[in-house]
């Protein structure tokens, strides 16, 4: 058992509770939290490690979505409009997978958990990211993904998926948990998602799906038209979609742990079945911005029901989290701040682990000890802003705990 004590405590719980002179008691899981006096009068005997002046202890931080075997990419991408950034990504991937080394990914995930995150939904294309995933202290929720819309390639697909999940459903262990991916509505043949959903329903598995990214995703699904039309004709020989949304949608019923990435041309109607399935929603804020200089309006979702993930370098020049979560701030300015900036805390906490079926992202009896020391500039002189402070001024953290662990 082992007691820290910082200046702040920030919970991300219901009330997003704030103890000043907070204590944690933890070992795996968290013992008990309160003042640190409060604390030492029930633990006289338990030495406690007390943090700076000012310091913050909060939940590690969770990405929800990224696509790690992409990690190679900086420059070598097209940005600016999807159809390009999908046929560059088609011309460019093999050679990017190549250099995306479990070496140069686990060089990534030590950088992420420096800058916070002690929680992936690692999105695996191929499973080439798994072993650096099982190599780093970071939880990996391992989402093998499904891809591919035509007919007569089913059975080749669905063995190749098949095979890369039993690979990771071997390797599950208290940090690493098999999930399924299925990549959008347009890419996926809609036996290939019964099939799939199938296993995730009788194993229990968390899903997650790319989902109406685009205006070119938009028209093609509603429509069978628009920038996609050249794409399908001229790739797959395909003259229309393979699922209309809301059939994508409803296939889903009956899937415990499930989450949508983007959203950003989502109907209201898409919106209301995404709640009606209590499926979380990852926001990729930087993504959207470039590869289609697009936002999804947070207006139109509740506060509970949104996730941040950074997506891969693929669509992005960072996988740290507080790099992410400032986007967000800065892309969102409709919003007041420090009202903004504590609902983003909980995205990237508890919302996450909703979205991941975990039983962490608050600091509580009973939940997981992931938790993060953070040390803000200087002396906080209004308290009530302190969530903004916490997204503005941090890069690195001071320390990371998972599962109780310095690590
Ligand atoms: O989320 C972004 C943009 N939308 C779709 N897919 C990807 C993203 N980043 C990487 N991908 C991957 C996807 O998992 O790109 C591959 C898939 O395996 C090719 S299809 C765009
Ligand atoms: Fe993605």
């Amino acid at each position: 058992m082992k007691l820290i004590s910082a200046k702040w405590v920030i919970t991300c719980d219901e009330n997003s509770s704030i103890i000043e002179n907070g204590a944690i008691v933890y070992d795996k899981k968290i013992i008990q939290i309160d003042t640190l006096e409060k604390i030492q009068e029930n633990y006289p005997n338990l030495q406690p490690l007390i943090l700076e002046e000012n310091s913050v202890l909060m939940p590690g931080l969770i990405n929800t979505h990224v696509h790690l075997e992409f990690s190679s990419n900086s420059t070598t991408l097209k940005y600016g409009n999807f159809m390009l950034w999908l046929n560059s990504v088609i011309g460019s991937r093999d050679e990017l997978i190549q250099k995306a080394t479990t070496n140069l990914i686990e060089k990534k995930l030590d950088k992420m958990k420096k800058s916070g995150t002690t929680t992936i939904g690692a999105i695996s294309s191929y499973g080439f990211d798994m072993q650096a995933c099982l190599n780093s202290p970071i939880n990996t929720v391992f989402f093998n993904e499904v891809i591919g819309s035509k007919a007569d390639m089913i059975d080749t697909l669905f063995a190749d998926f098949k095979s890369r999940l039993e690979e990771s459903k071997k390797n599950k262990n208290s940090s690493f948990f098999p999930a399924i991916a299925i990549h959008s509505p347009y890419s996926v043949h809609p036996i290939l998602i019964r099939e799939t959903l199938n296993i995730a329903k009788n194993e229990n598995l968390p899903v997650s799906a790319h989902f109406l990214e685009s205006i070119e995703e938009y028209d093609w699904l509603h429509k069978d038209e628009g920038g996609f039309t050249d794409f399908f004709k001229n790739f797959l020989g395909q003259e229309k979609a393979v699922t209309r949304p809301m059939n994508f949608l409803n296939q889903f019923e009956g899937i415990k742990n499930l989450s949508f990435t983007h959203c950003v041309e989502a109907s209201n109607e898409d919106l209301k079945k995404i709640k009606s399935l209590n499926a979380i929603i990852n926001h990729c804020v930087t993504s959207n911005r470039i590869l289609n200089n697009t936002k999804l309006d947070l207006s139109r979702i509740d506060d509970t029901d949104f996730a941040i993930g950074t997506d891969g370098l693929s669509s992005n020049n960072s996988l740290s989290m507080f790099d992410e979560m400032r986007n967000v701030l800065m892309m969102h300015t409709d919003f007041e701040i420090n009202s903004f900036a504590k609902k983003i805390l909980k995205a990237s906490t508890s919302n996450a682990s909703r979205a991941l079926g975990l039983n962490k992202g608050i600091l509580q009896n009973g939940k997981d000890a992931d938790i993060i020391a953070i040390n803000l500039p200087d002396k906080l002189k209004h308290k009530e802003d302190i969530a903004t402070h916490i997204i503005l001024h941090t890069k690195y953290v001071k320390k990371t705990i998972i599962g109780g662990e310095d690590v």
